[in-house]
């Protein structure tokens, strides 16, 4: 018996035996089982010792080459009535779904341990964190998620007290894409995966917990679970205010949260909390607080260079795990951007070659503690979370949308929110680069219909009068070069500046037909090389262009049908309006 949780032991016997595998192993998360699991790692040659010199304690590991990111057209949400996982999910019947992943399990860990890997997203004394336990025959899942979250023993006894957890079955499977499934049964609290050991798709904590179950659970608790990062920026004075930021994956939140403020930006100090997943409750007070339910980042590794971040750059120097990155010839791991080294082996550990590609796979990451970050805010450890004071939303779009801009009340910024597009990055395996419709960047995260889920987010405004305000980013404006028209990393502290003046109503803003939008001279851009006129460019709006945004939005919010809150459509409508009456004037 190891655990007093007899539903828990019950669960994991089943498994055992449906699985066959050879041997249990109940992890406690200490830093010994760390350690044996990478020694076993190294020597069957699933991670490979980076040079100890330059990088203590790093490792690669590298994929099966057709298992790089997450495979959305393989993530199934399975609710009994279809209409409930909305048409932004892809569905399947419960009953059939666990039919069709069960056989795949059946004996699937013979000759395999199978790791039990209780966890806690969020702060082991919070009440508004939650428990799972993953079932994993996979070590490298087992040492990302020491990394990721609060996992082991002092997880397992939360579990016990609470009486709850999720279940998350895992298994890598063949790791062959024809046989993978990501399967989320949000009713039974359930998660069941085959076939891929990669991120998001294996840690089942992250996007298949924290955000898919989360949301799901969230919306009859009265609590929101999204993709955000959680920063806190203290001014010259000592105020610190805490926003949450939703960018689609890929698309700067990381970089946003440990972001280093520029030489000119004297006094400004930044506080990192979470850089992927917020969960959002309201208070006694009726503030909005978040906590971040992850204790690691798992983050983007291209791009990652002294100039663009060096907290990023220091924080994964030492005791990090790289994913799919090339190496130098003297064993240190490389990536485009880096601007320093050589790669001689690229992250299929092939000899390099610029023409065939590039060393490190454009989704390579890092896995690593939140705490080696040198912004690394203690209040990420607080029961209590933070309060927020801004939630700010953003995208990849080359035009359309400017810098910044602030929604006009609540129930406007969920249509802002609603209202989200995004070029593809390599972090889902498709197409890059092309626009998406993809609503609070929750489109592949989201656990039930996004109809239901904004009218969830719009009743908040019932239950609150000290709402965050909500705000619109944009830092990827391109001119016809197709180069970027804003620095962005640390100069977005500029933009948050801007923000934080809003929401403490020291600056007046544009009234568009978009919303609020400052003027060019309320963006302070001493010491920072930008012609004045591109500025002007960056807080410009078509109205064309809008008008074509919106009917394009118009036919996505389309797909709803009944569902659609009528506010959200108001919402809409008034914004469609004002374009028009801008357009005859
Ligand atoms: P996920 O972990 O997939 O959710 O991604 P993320 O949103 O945390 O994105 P991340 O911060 O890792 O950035 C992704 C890519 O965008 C990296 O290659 C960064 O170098 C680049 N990037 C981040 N911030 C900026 C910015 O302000 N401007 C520009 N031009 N690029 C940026
Ligand atoms: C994302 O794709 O948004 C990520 C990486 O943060 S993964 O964990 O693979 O989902
Ligand atoms: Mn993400």
């Amino acid at each position: 018996m190891s655990t007093s949780n007899s539903e828990l032991e019950s669960w994991v016997n089943d498994v055992a035996r449906q699985t066959q595998a050879d041997k249990i192993i109940w992890c406690n998360g200490s830093e010994e089982e760390y350690r044996e699991l990478v020694q076993q790692m190294l020597a069957d040659g699933t991670l490979i010792e980076l040079n100890p010199e330059t990088h203590p304690n790093c490792y690669l590991h590298r994929s099966s080459p057709t298992d790089v990111a997450r495979v959305e057209h393989l993530t199934f949400i399975c609710t009994e009535n279809e209409a409930d996982a909305g048409p932004n999910n892809h569905w399947m019947d419960p009953a059939a779904a666990h039919e069709k992943i069960d056989q795949l399990f059946d004996g699937c860990m013979k000759g395999r341990t199978m790791y039990v890997i209780p966890y806690c997203m969020g702060p082991l004394e919070s009440p508004y964190s939650r428990c799972g336990v993953e079932i994993t025959d996979s070590p490298y899942v087992v040492a990302n998620m020491k990394i990721m979250t609060r996992m082991g023993d002092a997880a397992l006894r939360r579990i016990e007290k609470d009486g709850s957890f999720v279940r998350g079955l895992h298994s890598i499977g063949e790791l062959d894409p024809e046989r993978r499934f990501i399967m989320h049964f949000p009713a039974e609290l359930t998660i069941k995966s085959y076939g891929s050991g990669y991120g998001g798709n294996a840690l089942l904590g992250k996007k298949c917990h924290a955000l898919r179950i989360a949301s799901y659970q969230g919306r009859s608790e009265g609590w929101l679970a999204e993709h955000m990062l959680i920063v806190g920026v203290e001014n010259p004075e000592g105020e610190t205010h805490y926003l949450a930021c939703a960018f689609p994956s890929a698309c700067g939140k990381t970089n946003l949260a440990m972001l280093i403020p520029p030489e000119s930006l004297k006094g400004w100090k930044i506080w990192t909390l979470g850089d992927d997943i917020a969960w959002l409750q309201i208070d006694e007070d009726g503030r909005l607080r978040a906590i971040n339910p992850e204790a690691g980042y798992f983050g983007v590794v291209p791009g990652t260079n002294e100039k663009t971040n060096r907290n990023a750059y220091e924080m994964i120097r030492h005791d990090t795990i790289y994913t799919n990155v090339g190496m130098t010839a003297d064993n240190q791991p490389w990536w485009e951007g880096l601007k320093e080294g050589t790669p001689v082996l690229d992250w299929q550990g092939k000899t390099y070659d610029a023409e065939a590609g590039p060393a490190a796979h454009p989704n390579s990451r890092f896995t690593v503690s939140a705490s080696q970050n040198a912004s690394y805010s203690s209040l990420a450890d607080a029961p209590e979370g933070v309060p927020i004071s801004a939630l700010v939303f953003g995208g990849r779009r080359r035009e359309v949308a400017p810098l910044v801009y602030q929604a006009k009340d609540w129930a406007h910024g969920v249509l802002v929110g609603a209202g989200v597009a995004s070029e593809t990055t390599a972090a889902a395996s498709g197409e890059v680069g092309v626009v998406r419709r993809d609503p609070m960047a929750m489109k592949p995260f989201c656990g039930y219909n996004f109809a239901d889920y904004w009218a969830h987010w719009l009743s908040f405004e019932q239950r609150s009068d000290d709402l965050p305000q909500i705000f619109h980013v944009n830092w990827f404006r391109q001119n016809k070069d197709g180069d970027f028209l804003w620095p962005g990393f640390g100069e977005n502290l500029r933009v948050l500046r801007w923000i934080i003046d809003r929401c403490e109503k020291r600056v007046d803003a544009i009234t568009t037909p978009i919303g609020l939008l400052p003027a060019a001279a309320d963006i302070d851009i001493e010491g920072l090389d930008i012609d004045p006129a591109v500025l002007e460019d960056l807080l410009r709006i078509d109205n064309a262009q809008w008008s074509t945004e919106m009917a394009a939005l118009s036919e996505d919010l389309a797909r709803y049908g009944d569902r659609l809150p009528a506010e959200l459509s108001r919402q809409l409508q008034m914004v469609i309006e004002d374009l028009d009456k801008k357009d005859a004037a």
